[in-house]
């Protein structure tokens, strides 16, 4: 359906106050939407189950995905608006046309948001909202040629099962992507060898490899080209980068760079913090960017994020891994540490080959979008 007006429930886009708490609001959201365990960065392909989630309404009733469920038979795509032929796909019809697997890093826009000060309320992410799949499906440009664009057809609008309401507006989630897409996104029936889990979009979603995760709609079911950009609530009024709510923004669209460290030694049950053994310590961990590969990982075992311009401790460069096959996954990296007994913060920061990097403050926005601010963890040394 079109978008429209449904007022008086969603409350008004909020920051919270010096020193506010995370409210029962962004806990019911976090309860929901859970992150990467950080130990799960050692996986190269993360396991489906420990993926990160985000589902802005509810999981709609497409089926389980076990393949014991039938609703897959019933399923459509349909593909209309500025095109040549109108089509309506099954799944029979999208599994018997060629696929492609992709690795694929996938990460949140609002990862990071919890440490933005103020805060903007909304799905409250440290740092964990990332995870990487292989992604299995059709390339989307092998189904918008059978269907061919008209003339003046200039974007494609992507429509998900689910429907909420969202700052007063009620809507299907809907994203739209600029014509002609890239060679690289997949229409993906299939994650890590298996169908698609109902909370990732079984039984179809949208892979756009380097985009945060907005793009990548879920329980896809329609596609429509159109002849004027869309306008709709995710693509204009959500995912812009803003300082204040009138601003039109800029779109959110490619991933900052980020490095993770997999959480070295053990933590503690509630304060998280990491202890480790004196002496040697291999440092490990991911990183990537929806810019390119990533050239460079630094690491501070002295740091203090506000301890000056170079994070209050010197930097030394790890050793990064090459992409090998996977141009649109992490890459793993390493360093060696010699534990001494004290309280340290590890930062790590990455750079990408287009020389964006990690700012040691925060990158502030309305949404709290794209917050890369460099990983600070806490270890202590007994
Ligand atoms: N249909 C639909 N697609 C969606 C969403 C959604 O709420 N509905 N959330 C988007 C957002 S904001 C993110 S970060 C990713 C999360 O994908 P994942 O849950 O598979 O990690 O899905 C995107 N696709
Ligand atoms: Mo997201």
């Amino acid at each position: 359906m079109e978008e429209r007006p449904l007022t008086g429930i969603s409350p008004p886009g909020r920051i919270a106050a010096p020193g506010e708490g995370i409210g029962q609001d962004e806990l019911s959201l976090a309860a929901r939407n859970h992150g990467l365990p950080l130990e799960a960065l050692r996986y190269e392909v993360t396991p489906a189950g420990l993926h990160y989630v985000l589902v802005h309404y509810d999981i709609p009733d497409t089926g389980t995905g076990t393949g014991s469920d039938t609703d897959a038979d019933t399923w459509r795509l349909t593909l209309r608006g500025h095109v040549r032929t109108p089509l309506e796909l099954d799944l029979r019809d999208l599994r018997s046309l060629p696929s492609v697997t992709r690795r694929v890093t996938m990460e949140c826009a609002g990862n990071g948001r919890a440490r933005l000060s103020p805060r903007p309320v909304s799905q409250p992410w440290l740092v964990e909202a990332v995870g990487t799949a292989d992604w299995t499906g059709v390339p989307l440009r092998t189904v918008l040629a059978e269907a061919g664009a008209a003339p003046g057809a200039v974007e494609a609008v992507f429509t998900g099962a689910d429907h909420g309401v969202e700052r007063g507006v009620e809507q299907d989630y809907r994203r739209s992507l600029p014509l002609p897409v890239g060679e690289d996104v997949l229409l993906a029936h299939t994650m890590n060898g298996g169908l698609l889990p109902p909370q990732h979009g079984h039984p179809l979603r949208l892979i756009v490899p380097g985009w945060y995760g907005m793009a990548h709609v879920k329980w896809l079911r329609d596609i429509e080209l159109v002849d004027t950009p869309f306008g709709g609530y995710q693509q204009a009024t959500a995912y812009r980068y803003k300082q204040a709510a009138e601003e039109a923004g800029e779109p959110v669209t490619r991933i900052a760079p980020r490095a993770l460290l997999i959480p070295p030694g053990f933590p503690d049950f509630m304060s998280r913090t990491r202890v480790v053994r004196p002496g040697p310590v291999r440092l490990a961990g991911r990183a990537w960017s929806g810019y390119g590969a990533v050239v460079r990982v630094e690491l501070s075992t002295g740091g203090d994020p506000d301890g000056g311009p170079d994070g209050g401790g010197g930097w030394v460069d790890a050793e990064v891994l090459p992409r090998g096959g996977h141009p649109y996954a992490w890459q793993g990296w390493h360093a060696d540490w010699t534990a001494v007994p004290g309280t340290h913060t590890l930062l790590v920061r990455a750079t990408d080959a287009s020389g964006r990097t990690q700012p040691l403050r925060q990158p502030w926005n309305r949404g709290g979008f794209g917050n890369n601010q460099v990983q600070a963890v806490s270890v202590v040394c007994r």
